[in-house]
């Protein structure tokens, strides 16, 4: 065991160490270690806590991970008052305001801040002699709640400012968000262990932020960024906003960089209309921009009117989220047989599209929500995600409408639905005997990124289904010319097209031969961790749920789905089937390759290459050990991009990833 002072000044090292990098990762974004050696400073910091208990001390990063329950939340008054911002729709409303700021303070041109408005939780903490002493919500903006033992478990909330001199006290103001792709893996994780999912981040974050337990946040993926300050006490304030959020990031806090310095009502909407072209690329959710009077002392005599400031006004994006309303509820009938109530809407402009369909998720959901024919209703549609509907519009429910009852028997093909006890999805009994869950089963297996055969669309899937020409994927090896011409619009060109196209499908990779078998909870990615680890089909079949969970990222919940899978004798028989067909994969390695130019390297790919398609250069940086992931993150260590590159170039050249043509990829793996 060390000496006390050893120990002691080893522990003292450790604590900052490890904050530096919690500020190089949160607050820089430029992390300098990995997650590996980040996690063996942080264990060797709790073994000597351990061995030392009387150097405790809760500015310590190991305190961040929760402590026992509250039995309720203490109300926090705040010095100064977290005020809300007026609204501004349109540019007409954004003019109007940039004139009143000019009438106000007599000029003929205004400096405004101009940053992204979160849509997370308002939060704001106190600092005292430099140290974290209270973390509190917004409230109704003069009490908020004491979340302090959550808030210090988020590690982009510095503990202690970093600052030789910092002031007596400080109230930053922030808000507490969930980062898109963090939020994806937090619900997939709530899947998985069965639990139920968040509708979008701000819930989440809301949620996460508001637990008695602050060992349950601790676990949640919360992050904050700081945009003001409330009561200051021993230091001056800056001149202006922009130089107010530098010293928040001096003092360590995350501050957005996103942030610009724009005069007149001009410079407002050009940062707007940038932002809003950047909207998807960025990793946050964003629900418009804030224009603030960018001295502090104009600020001042600007001053405020009711609740809001007069210096400041919030400019929204368009709506992600529309009202209209329900013609019919119908379900469709996934592959796996899940039961999916859809709303068939009026059709109604949202998100930049109009919409005619919602989904409705699941029986829970359709009455949780009540959603009843005839409702009017609220939907969402952001980004690239389904449109969903959210919630009835109260109060304009027609008389006697009748709620909504799943059917008890599938509309394809007559069989039971089922709901398992402790499923949240109903499905049809009918397994392959069900005409809809065949089609789509035959549709997956077809689809671009499974077996790719090109010209199977849904129209021929459903005669080939209706006609009982063909009733699981080896059959479609056994098409003829002479089934096909038979076939509503098919000549026979199409057809021979199609036998080609079935003819090249055969010579395939186990990864998309596992992924078009349409296992339940087996994606692409699943599908290629399991051909990596078995390195052929009947050793995968032959896996138990043991084996299974040697698989990394494979959990007990898809290790049942895949042994069920195989338990079944006709999806065996299938797989007989097909290899009898002749469809075969060339790979026999058990993992990528442990030695090549690319191996612990992850690619990210964008635009179109001008010699290979991406599935050629996704082949041709995993046979070098590399790796190919769809997102662009702080782990991606070279993107490679062609012609027309998408918003991943943009984000790679923000993280500063090296970014690599096709010839200089070619170069690298030699
Ligand atoms: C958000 N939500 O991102 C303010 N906000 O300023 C930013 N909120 C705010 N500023 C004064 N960037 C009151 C609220």
């Amino acid at each position: 065991m060390s000496k006390p002072r050893d120990a002691s000044a080893r522990i003292e090292r450790l604590r900052r160490e490890i904050e530096e990098h919690n500020y190089r990762y949160y607050a820089l974004d430029r992390p300098t270690i990995s997650d590996a050696e980040y996690d063996r400073l942080f264990r060797e910091l709790q073994e000597l806590e351990a061995a030392h208990p009387e150097l405790a001390s809760p500015d310590s990063p190991t305190q961040r991970v929760g402590s026992a329950p509250l039995p309720q939340f203490e109300s926090v008054t705040h010095e100064v008052p977290m005020l809300s911002l007026n609204n501004a729709f349109g540019e007409a409303e954004v003019e109007a305001f940039d004139r009143r700021v000019r009438e106000g303070l007599e000029v003929d041109e205004v400096e405004y801040n101009c940053e992204p408005k979160f849509d997370g939780l308002a939060i704001s903490l106190t600092y005292d002699e430099g140290r974290l002493v209270r973390g509190a919500t917004r409230g109704d903006g003069y009490t908020g709640e004491d979340v302090t033992a959550n808030l210090r478990t988020l590690r982009s909330v510095p503990l202690r400012l970093r600052a030789k001199h910092p002031p007596t006290r400080i109230d930053i103001r922030g808000e507490v968000i969930i980062y898109r792709d963090d939020f994806d893996r937090l619900n997939a994780r709530q899947r998985e262990s069965e639990e139920k999912e968040f509708v979008n981040p701000r819930n989440a974050a809301a949620g996460s932020l508001r637990q008695l337990d602050s060992r349950v946040t601790a676990g949640r993926p919360l992050r904050l960024f700081a945009y003001g300050v409330g009561q200051l006490r021993g230091k001056d304030l800056p001149a202006s906003q922009d130089a107010l959020l530098d010293l928040l990031a001096d003092f360590g806090l995350p501050v957005c960089v996103e942030r610009r310095v724009a005069s007149g009502a001009k410079g407002l909407l050009k940062f707007y209309r940038e932002l809003l072209g950047k909207r998807e690329a960025l990793p946050y959710d964003v629900d418009g921009v804030v224009y603030k009077v960018n001295r502090l002392a104009d600020q001042e005599r600007l001053g405020y009117v009711s609740r809001a400031p007069r210096f400041a006004i919030a400019h929204k994006f368009p709506a992600e989220e529309a009202m209209t309303e329900v013609v019919a509820i119908e379900v469709q009938v996934g592959r796996t047989g899940a039961i999916t109530p859809v709303a068939r809407l009026k059709p109604v402009f949202v998100g930049g599209v109009t919409v005619t369909n919602a989904t409705l998720h699941n029986e829970d959901e359709v009455r949780r929500k009540d959603v009843r024919v005839g409702d009017t209703v609220m939907v969402r549609r952001a980004g690239d995600v389904i449109p969903e509907v959210i919630s009835v519009v109260p109060g304009k429910r027609r008389s006697g409408a009748p709620a909504y009852h799943l059917p008890r028997k599938c509309p394809a093909c007559g069989s039971a639905v089922i709901r398992l006890p402790d499923e949240a999805v109903a499905r049809c009994s009918g397994g392959l005997v069900c005409p809809a869950q065949r089609k789509q089963a035959l549709l997956h297996f077809a689809s671009r990124r499974a077996m790719d055969i090109d010209g199977l669309g849904e129209k021929l899937v459903d005669q080939l289904v209706d006609a009982e020409i063909v009733k699981g994927p080896a059959q479609l090896y056994r098409l003829g010319l002479e089934a096909l011409s038979g076939l509503d619009r098919m000549g026979e060109k199409s057809a021979r097209n199609l036998l080609a196209a079935l003819e090249k499908s055969k010579r395939t990779t186990l990864a998309r031969f596992i992924y078009a078998l349409g296992i339940r909870n087996v994606g692409e990615a699943t599908a290629k961790d399991l051909a990596n680890h078995f390195g052929d089909i009947d050793a995968l079949m032959e896996a138990d749920e043991a084996a299974l969970q040697e698989v990394p990222d494979i959990g007990p919940v898809v290790a049942e789905s895949i042994r069920k899978f195989f338990a079944e004798r006709h999806n065996v028989q299938v797989v007989e089937a097909l290899r009898r067909a002749g469809v075969g994969w060339s790979e026999t390695a058990r993992t990528r390759p442990a030695r090549g130019r690319a191996v612990g390297k992850t690619f990210v790919l964008t635009g179109t290459l001008p010699d290979m398609t991406r599935e050629e250069a996704t082949a041709l940086i995993e046979s070098h050990g590399g790796k190919v992931s769809g997102s662009v993150s702080r782990k991606t260590d070279y993107v490679v991009a062609g012609v027309d590159p998408g918003s991943k170039l943009a984000k790679a050249e923000e993280l500063g990833i090296t970014i690599l043509d096709e010839a200089a990829l070619r170069k690298l793996l030699g």
